[in-house]
């Protein structure tokens, strides 16, 4: 089920993600509510050297449920927007909002809690953002319990 914020304490344990800052519906996602949303498979090259597909949804249908403006309106000012990505350890990583935006680049972001048909072990899931595309995967966080939206001012 799909929670706000009131009703996520009530809501028992069980690992979610909250989607916090800027947003015009905060939202708490569990597991269970990505099962129903449109999958994305990508491949993501691990420090190995070896490429492992990760399967999920993409971070901009999770932002677009918490009313986060993306696509066509994704201009101006709102151009200054980011994302903030938290961790369960404290890693967080960054990104602006187009870059997650896929009128704006060639690759999607996903939220995966599945790797080559797997559920993510305890030390890299539930959930890990795989982020393809870059010389590393550093920006790939795993254990991903937030993501905050929020935008400079000047
Ligand atoms: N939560 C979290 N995610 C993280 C990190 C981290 O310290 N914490 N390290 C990053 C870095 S620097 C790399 S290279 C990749 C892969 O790390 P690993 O090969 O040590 O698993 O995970 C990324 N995701
Ligand atoms: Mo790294």
């Amino acid at each position: 089920m799909l929670t706000g914020y009131a009703n996520a304490q009530q809501n028992g344990s069980g690992s979610y993600l909250q989607i916090s800052g800027e947003v015009t519906k905060p939202l708490i996602i569990h597991a269970d509510d990505l099962s129903s949303m449109k999958r994305t498979t990508v491949h993501l090259r691990e420090r190995d050297g070896k490429d492992y597909a990760y399967t999920g949804v993409s971070i901009q249908q999770i932002l677009e449920m918490a009313g986060v403006t993306m696509g066509k309106q994704l201009r101006g000012e709102k151009l200054a927007s980011y994302v903030l990505v938290q961790s369960a350890d404290g890693y967080k990583v960054l990104f602006s909002l187009a870059e997650l935006d896929s009128s704006f680049i060639n690759r999607t972001v996903i939220l995966a809690w599945e790797s080559e048909g797997k559920p993510l072990p305890a030390d890299k899931g539930p959930f890990r953002l795989v982020v393809t595309g870059e010389k590393k995967p550093t920006r790939s966080s795993y254990q991903v319990t937030g993501l905050m939206v929020g935008s400079l001012k000047n």
